[in-house]
């Protein structure tokens, strides 16, 4: 597919934000990098990626923001800044009973290509489609357009080589002129004209002044301007300057199976508000699809729609975490990432009052708000000692006892105290505990000892000053 690389890069990253338990500046700059790199490979333009970097870096560093919620907004902004630099909302190309399009473009742009591709494609949905050719400048235009017809099995009007022979100290454009007005009658059969006309190397005077002749003797419903795909970024300048000289309704592009730059094309397509109706991606006469950015960045990550995402994102949440919490349980292992995405998800939900509350004898009242509120800073603290710890003493928080040395530096490199570093200690082991004993708790073996243990516990948890 058009941007497989692409595709897999966001893919993965979003696989990674959903399943980190820890959304870490490491992990988030490693994602960030990977992104950067394939849209700028994609060839997308390098203000656009640089905004979309900020905006990622400006919520994934945001210490307010609870994990979870992180991890949505996160894959939301990835989805909605591609969805806009790609042009947002779909648009149709709107097509009354009685239509014609003249193609315009640059030599070679697939303009003669696309018109009999968009012939077959609308002549499948029920509309009478007839192909003209006005592009007397190129000597084997007239030819390819009608064998393409041929391949198409649509009528075509083009140039005779009679007539051609007869008209050949004329210009080009009084030749095409010419043509328009022999098959003028005829053409009235058909209700949707699709017209081809000459490319040149560049935008000239000669070509502006043709397709403005052209554009004022056919008054077609609309102006499109093909471009291939590899044009990459100078689609903006071609768009633009097409616009100047003759408003152009929409863009096709073409070549899009062919090339890493499409993401060039289409995103400045975005940025002169020429909206892409179709893309062409292949040399048959079927190849070509309408352009949904929706549809496409659906197709990118592999996923249905936003919801579906965040719906992933959620589960894979849950289970992911759920599902470490409980191996590591098992294992007989929970280390301090674990106690930290725990406390985390029991802070969102408020649950540690609520689990205090359950315990006959206690309840939340009996501990201090200030303590309560207090928690979230804690954490922030815990974090930080967290990240400077390695990854040896985040698995084995154990190595950590008594070791007083190891600990002064932990406290050093994140900025905490050597006491707050103890209690957060103190708290995975009355949690890791605890936790042993709510899984036993889920296997229906809770017993009244238990209970009261485990009440002694929490008695224990408000003489922490949480
Ligand atoms: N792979 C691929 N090739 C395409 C596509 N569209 C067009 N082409 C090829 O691009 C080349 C140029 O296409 P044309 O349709 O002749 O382009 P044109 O704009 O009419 O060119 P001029 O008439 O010379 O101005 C041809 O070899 C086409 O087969 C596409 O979507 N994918
Ligand atoms: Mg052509």
């Amino acid at each position: 597919m058009v941007l497989d690389k692409l595709g897999s890069t966001l893919k993965s990253g979003i696989k990674k934000i959903s399943n980190a338990i820890f959304l870490d500046k490491k992990l988030i700059d490693g994602i960030i990098k990977d992104i950067q790199k394939s849209l700028i490979e994609a060839d997308v333009n390098i203000e656009l990626v640089f905004s979309l970097t900020q905006k990622i870096k400006k919520i994934a560093y945001d210490e307010s923001i609870q994990n979870i919620d992180k991890k949505e907004q996160l894959v939301k902004l990835i989805h909605d800044e591609i969805l806009l630099i790609l042009g947002g909302e779909a648009k149709e190309l709107k097509l009354p009973k009685q239509a014609s399009i003249m193609f315009l473009g640059l030599y070679g742009a697939g303009k003669t290509t696309t018109i009999a591709k968009l012939g077959f494609y609308y002549a499948k949905r029920g509309r009478k489609v007839a192909l003209l050719g006005l592009d007397t400048q190129r000597p084997a235009a007239m030819d390819q357009l009608q064998q393409m017809a041929d391949k198409a099995k649509l009528p075509v009007f083009i140039e005779t080589k009679e007539d051609k022979e007869k008209n050949k100290k004329l210009t080009h454009t009084k030749r095409s002129l010419g043509i328009i007005k022999k098959y003028k009658t005829e053409l009235k059969k058909y209700d949707l004209i699709l017209i081809d006309t000459a490319g040149r190397d560049g935008l000239n005077k000669d070509l502006i002044k043709e397709i403005k002749t052209l554009d004022k003797t056919l008054k077609p419903t609309h102006k499109i301007l093909v471009m291939p795909s590899d044009v990459g970024q100078t689609a903006k300048t071609q768009a633009q300057e097409f616009q100047k000289a003759l408003e152009i309704t929409g863009v096709i592009i073409t070549r899009m199976d062919g090339t890493s730059k499409a993401g060039g094309a289409l995103t400045a397509c975005a940025e002169t508000d020429s909206p892409v109706y179709f893309i062409g991606v292949g040399e048959q006469i079927h190849e070509i699809e309408t352009f949904n950015p929706e549809s496409f960045i659906q197709r990118l990550l592999g996923m249905g729609d936003l919801q579906a995402l965040l719906e992933h994102v959620k589960s894979a949440t849950d289970e992911s975490q759920t599902k470490r919490i409980e191996d590591r349980l098992k294992e007989g292992k929970f280390t301090l990432l674990d106690l930290y995405s725990q406390l985390e998800q029991m802070n969102k939900m408020g649950s540690m009052d609520k689990l205090i509350g359950m315990v006959p004898g206690m309840s939340a009242a009996k501990i201090p708000k200030a303590a309560l509120e207090s928690q979230e800073k804690k954490m922030a603290h815990w974090k930080s000692a967290i990240s400077s710890m390695t990854e040896e003493e985040i698995e084995n928080p154990e190595l950590l006892d008594k070791q007083t040395k190891r600990i002064q530096r932990i406290a050093k490199g994140s900025g905490t105290t050597t006491t707050e570093i103890r209690e957060l200690l103190k708290q995975y082991k009355m949690l890791k505990e605890m936790m042993g004993m709510q899984s036993g708790m889920a296997d229906g073996n809770i017993d009244s000892k238990m209970m009261q243990k485990m009440a002694k516990k929490m008695k224990g948890i408000k003489g922490m000053k949480l």
